[in-house]
């Protein structure tokens, strides 16, 4: 079975672990230790296909923290996670997509923006849905609103940083492959 390592990454407070705790326990944390960054294993079934999330909460320490950083390398997927009704979580993004561009010295990684708590009111709505849509083009990756609290998209998000996972590896593969047959081999006997 295919397993794969997922990094959620965003601001203190933006739901990051009811994202996960919602998804592993199917329970709505209201209160969670906002400073436990911890690793969650999930057998789920995408598009058909079993697999095994292995899934790291982190928890945006100031400190060295030795887990997030080896993490960071090793992960295949991201979610970038901010707030609707937080504007600073919002325009934190790019600096977690930097994060991840350096810990990785790639320039591109699967990952996926997520803007948390869609079902909060209007009134305390301060990123538009457009807003997310355009930061996602910019990023070059899909884009979904979500609710840990009231169960909207919450597996979808994570299943969608599967598909990005596979989306990208078989471009690879594609890339790597050799673009035409020779007609013939040369021997040199
Ligand atoms: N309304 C609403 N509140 C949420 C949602 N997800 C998380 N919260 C609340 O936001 C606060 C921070 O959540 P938490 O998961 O600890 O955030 P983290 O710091 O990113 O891990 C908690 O009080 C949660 O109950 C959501 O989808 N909707
Ligand atoms: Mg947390």
């Amino acid at each position: 079975m295919s397993e794969y390592k997922l990094v959620i990454l965003g601001g203190g407070g933006v739901g990051k672990s009811a994202l996960v705790i919602r998804l592993v326990t199917d329970n709505f944390m209201d209160e969670y230790d906002p400073t436990i960054e911890d690793s969650y294993r999930k057998q789920v079934t995408i598009d058909d296909e079993p697999a095994i999330l292995d899934i790291l909460d982190t928890a945006g320490q100031e400190e060295y923290s030795s887990m997030q950083d080896q993490w960071m390398r090793e992960g295949k997927g991201y979610l970038l996670v901010y707030s609707i009704a937080d504007r600073s979580s919002f325009e934190e993004i790019t600096v977690f997509k930097e994060k991840i561009l350096r810990a990785k010295d790639v320039d591109k990684v699967p990952m996926i923006l997520v803007g948390n708590k869609c079902d909060l009111d209007d009134a305390d709505r301060e990123v538009q849905v457009n807003e997310g849509e355009e930061l996602a083009e910019q990023l070059g990756c899909p884009f979904m609103e979500t609710s840990a609290k009231e169960k909207i998209n919450n597996e979808e998000c994570f299943n969608q940083a599967v598909r990005e996972i596979v989306k990208m590896d078989k471009e690879a593969e594609a890339a790597a492959a050799p673009k035409a047959k020779p007609a013939f081999k040369c021997l040199i006997l």
